[in-house]
């Protein structure tokens, strides 16, 4: 029998007092703000560490089930969905983990809802997905809540009573493609006075919401993506039964397990137009831009948990005589992996604050612009930052890491979804290009990272400033030249400008944070360690992208539709 059992890691909460969160939190607040929302944010930290977390593993063991047919043959398509899961959405409702986007609009609103939707991913079996496109929807249908139905159904969105609170889906993706939603086949016919729609939707994710956002194209609309309008899906009759709606099957994931992604044949499915013919993609991006940030706040909380239990766990296990923490190459490990978790929060809470001020219409022209631009670096950066942290995390914990029963791996499954949900990488960096647009597409982040820098006089941080002038001063000249670039080249530059991006702003934000904010010695040297981090960044070059190639098979590539021939 064995004599020596690992004391395993314990779940701390995430908001103790020199956390992370509860740094930004009280820099970004005013200390009234911070002190109204803190019993509220505290009480839910303890929760999603404690209950919330063994029930969300409860829904990990019990996923969805499609059920075809009932027992007389009767085709019903009912989803199965576990007790744990009912629980999750209900807890996500009542904590208003959409509604206080709603109730108060502002950065304060935001930024409390954040800091609960970053508590609350990691122990969400992914409810944190449908919290997420209801946000969206909830955004664009406040918009257009003068229509009674659509009102009625933003109502139910934003509701914290579990029995009348609704999910939505966001049914983009089809057989013909994710990213390019310009080959979108859905029909929106004219049928008993009602639109219906025609198609197949590919990965529907929360597929038992009772609304979705679906594009479709109306009859006489023209091809692409111009030819597109959005409508609210109502995919349910009263009693919850499928209206209109075939589902083909569940998908088979490599992780996210517990959420029901379904393949849809919509065969009629009832459905109210939103906003004006041919403006569908113009109006989901509205939800795409929130859905993004959902998206970076969850992949810093999946983060921010494994972190915790690593930083735990190396306290308790020794190895070589001594606490793996002692070790100096372990304890490197674990800075490395605090300063990118740190990076990524301070990013997307900075871009929730300034969604929350565009929401109250306080957003100036600057903080909409960065909003714009920055969304889709973070989104990049942040899922990169998770997929990193996860496979470091799993290092750190060696074999035990490697154990599904120890759970990491499920995290590391699961982290993965972050590059692929809301458009992949390559798909946000050109998006980015869309942002940067015209020739001073950049010059309000410029402009704002030289701002703080000024504001940055202390003397004890002059290399650090002084480091980060010289890379924003190298930005602005480079840019110069990639605006002139073709546009076959500025794409090739653009993931790894989005990088660049995605390291210095935060390194600067972080350098105005410990300005202003007293901060315990792990966080105070977060400016030197985010600004070493930045990457070089200069416009890439046709040539290049061919020499990162096998050169001699780049010229017959770029000839051939069919790449290896
Ligand atoms: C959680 C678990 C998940 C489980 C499994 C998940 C599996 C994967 C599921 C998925 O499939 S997720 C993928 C979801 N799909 C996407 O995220 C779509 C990605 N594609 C894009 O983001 C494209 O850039 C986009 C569809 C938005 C645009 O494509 P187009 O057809 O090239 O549009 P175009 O012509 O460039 O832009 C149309 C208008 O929208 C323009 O405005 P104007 O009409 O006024 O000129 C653009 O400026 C505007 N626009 C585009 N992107 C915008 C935007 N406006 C604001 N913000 C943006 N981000």
């Amino acid at each position: 029998m064995p004599n020596f059992f690992q004391q395993p890691p314990a779940r701390n909460a995430l908001f103790p007092d020199q956390s992370p969160l509860r740094a930004l939190l009280r820099w970004k607040l005013t200390p009234q703000a911070f002190a109204a929302l803190e019993p509220d944010i505290s009480a839910f930290a303890a929760r999603c560490a404690g209950p919330l977390w063994d029930v969300a593993r409860e829904a990990e063991r019990d996923p969805p089930v499609h059920v075809a047919y009932d027992a007389w043959g009767r085709r019903t398509d009912t989803l199965r969905l576990s007790p744990a899961w009912r629980a999750l959405r209900a807890e996500a409702a009542t904590e208003g983990l959409v509604a206080l986007a709603y109730d108060e609009r502002g950065a304060e609103a935001r930024l409390h809802q954040f800091a609960k939707l970053f508590l609350f991913h990691p122990a969400s079996a992914f409810v944190s997905c449908p919290v997420a496109m209801t946000d969206g929807a909830a955004r664009i249908l406040a918009r257009f809540a003068n229509d009674n139905a659509l009102g009625e159904a933003f109502a139910h969105l934003t509701s914290r009573d579990p029995a009348q609170a609704w999910t939505s889906g966001q049914w983009m993706t089809e057989t013909t493609g994710g990213s390019d939603v310009s080959r979108t086949e859905t029909q929106a016919v004219m049928e008993d006075g009602q639109w219906r729609l025609h198609g197949v939707k590919f990965f529907a994710s929360a597929a038992e919401s009772e609304i979705a956002l679906a594009l479709a194209r109306k009859p006489g609309a023209p091809q692409g993506s111009r030819g597109l309008t959005l409508f609210m899906a109502r995919p349910r009759l009263a009693d919850g039964a499928w209206d209109g709606v075939v589902v083909r099957r569940l998908k088979d994931k490599l992780g996210t397990r517990a959420l029901a992604t379904a393949e849809l044949d919509l065969v009629g499915c009832p459905a109210i137009q939103i906003g004006a013919d041919g403006d569908g993609v113009r109006n989901v991006t509205t939800m795409l831009n929130v859905t993004r940030l959902h998206n970076s706040i969850c992949a810093m909380g999946e983060a921010a948990a494994a972190c915790a239990l690593l930083e735990d766990y190396s306290q308790k296990r020794t190895a070589f005589e001594r606490p793996l923490v002692a070790h100096v190459l372990h304890r490197r490990l674990i800075g490395e992996v605090r300063a990118d978790v740190f990076a990524g929060l301070i990013l997307t809470l900075e871009l929730a604050s300034l969604l929350g001020r565009e929401d109250a219409n306080e957003a100036t022209e600057r903080d909409r612009r960065i909003l714009r631009l920055m969304t889709p670096v973070c989104k990049i950066v942040t899922a990169d930052i998770a997929v990193r942290v996860l496979s470091k995390v799993v290092e750190g914990f060696g074999g035990a890491g490697y154990m599904e029963d120890v759970g990491i791996a499920r995290q590391l499954r699961d982290a993965h979804v972050f590059p692929i949900w809301e458009g992949p990488p390559n798909v946000l960096a050109l998006d980015m290009l869309r942002a940067i647009g015209g020739k001073d597409g950049l010059e309000p982040l410029i402009a704002d990272m030289e701002e703080r820098l000024a504001n940055a006089a202390a003397p004890e941080w002059r290399d650090v400033r002084e480091a980060l002038a010289h890379h924003v001063q190298a930005l602005r000249a480079s840019c110069a030249v990639l605006l002139t670039a073709d546009a076959e080249s500025q794409q090739a530059s653009a993931r790894d400008l989005a990088l660049h991006l995605g390291a210095l702003y935060p390194a600067v934000l972080a350098l105005s944070f410990v300005q202003a904010q007293p901060a315990a010695a792990e966080i105070a040297a977060i400016p030197h360690a985010l600004t070493a981090r930045v990457p070089a960044w200069r416009p890439t070059t046709l040539q290049d992208v061919g020499r990162m190639m096998f050169p001699d098979a780049w010229p017959q590539w770029a000839q051939s539709s069919r790449p290896y021939d």
